[in-house]
């Protein structure tokens, strides 16, 4: 069985620093790992990667060509993707022998809820090559320290969740800054947990501005909370403690635990019930090289 996550979120949320810093934790707790570049936009990539879309389409060239904007020329390349989705397949097929992959995804978020083409050509892989995985949303943790824009993350959350149908993950990502960002209206838990919105809108309303919209917001909030989907984890990609406790969710929602599990069902469910206590930091490697301050990602072991 072959693992991976699908990193997506909006522009500047941290996809490609997530995918550099990912790779590099989970080498030094042993996994081969492959980071799949399919942003056509990223010109500069701070990882090595294994499979680079600009090999098959390039962002400036189907701009000059179609007169698209940089917008339009993301979706046409994510619909040229899809149609050439046998060259994609025959990149992956020698690397999901042994590898976990990484794939980052463009920041236009559009493309997640709305156009189907970065969906069916996930479905298309998953199909195909047999794999399990989990979608991350990336969203920046300095949404929180707008009401409306805390909103809007959740809206934005719940239609990728629905939209991309995959095991899922939200994320709060650079939660090192909160701080930086003021004081915020309540607790961190109360914007990770996404218990009751009733007092989200009762700050919101204190706005004037967003007077006239009172009930939209209060219909919008019902939405998200009738789901009950809703709900993030916080991230510091520099911090090998948060990097260690995402992936142990994400290993429990794609399947990974279950991977080398030979045993009865007794032994699944005790898996699927009880705290992960693996030891993720257990390798020597791990502690003393998990990323500097200077955000410098250069691991070799
Ligand atoms: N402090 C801090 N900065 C971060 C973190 N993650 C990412 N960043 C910074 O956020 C900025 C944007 O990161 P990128 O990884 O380029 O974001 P992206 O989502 O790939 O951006 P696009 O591909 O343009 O959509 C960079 O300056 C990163 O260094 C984090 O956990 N903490
Ligand atoms: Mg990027």
């Amino acid at each position: 069985m072959v693992f991976g996550q699908v990193v997506v979120g909006p522009p500047g949320s941290g996809k490609t620093t997530y995918c550099n810093g990912m790779s590099q934790f989970l080498k030094l707790i042993g996994r081969k790992v492959a980071v799949i570049n399919l942003d056509p936009a990223n010109d500069s990539l701070p990882y090595e990667c294994a499979v680079n879309i600009e090999d098959l389409i390039k962002l400036s060239d189907v701009m000059a060509e179609h007169s698209l904007g940089p917008n339009g020329g993301l979706v046409y390349c994510m619909d040229y993707l899809e149609k050439n989705i046998d060259w994609l397949e025959s990149k992956l097929k020698p690397l999901i022998k042994d590898h976990y992959l990484l794939f980052d995804f463009p920041g236009q978020v559009e493309l997640f809820f709305l156009h189907s083409n970065a969906k069916n050509v996930i479905m298309k892989l998953i199909k195909k090559l047999d794999l399990r995985l989990t979608a991350i949303l990336l969203v920046d943790s300095h949404l929180c320290s707008d009401p409306g824009k805390y909103i809007s993350a959740l809206l934005l959350s719940l239609s990728t969740m629905l939209h991309l149908e995959l095991p899922h993950i939200n994320v709060l990502s650079k939660i090192d800054l909160i701080e930086s960002y003021g004081k915020l209206a309540f607790n961190l838990d109360y914007y990770t947990d996404v218990q009751d919105l009733s007092y989200i809108q009762d700050h919101l309303d204190q706005d004037p501005r967003s007077a006239k919209y009172r009930k939209l917001t209060k219909e919008l909030c019902e939405v998200i909370e009738n789901f009950g989907l809703v709900n993030f984890s916080t991230l510091d990609i520099q911090d090998k403690e948060s990097v260690g406790n995402l992936v142990k969710l994400i290993d429990k929602s794609n399947g990974y635990v279950f991977a080398s599990i030979e045993g009865s069902a007794v032994e699944f469910s005790k898996v699927a019930a009880g705290p992960l206590d693996w030891d993720y930091y257990r390798v020597a490697a791990v502690q003393e090289k998990y990323m500097d301050d200077d955000q410098n990602f250069e691991y070799n072991d």
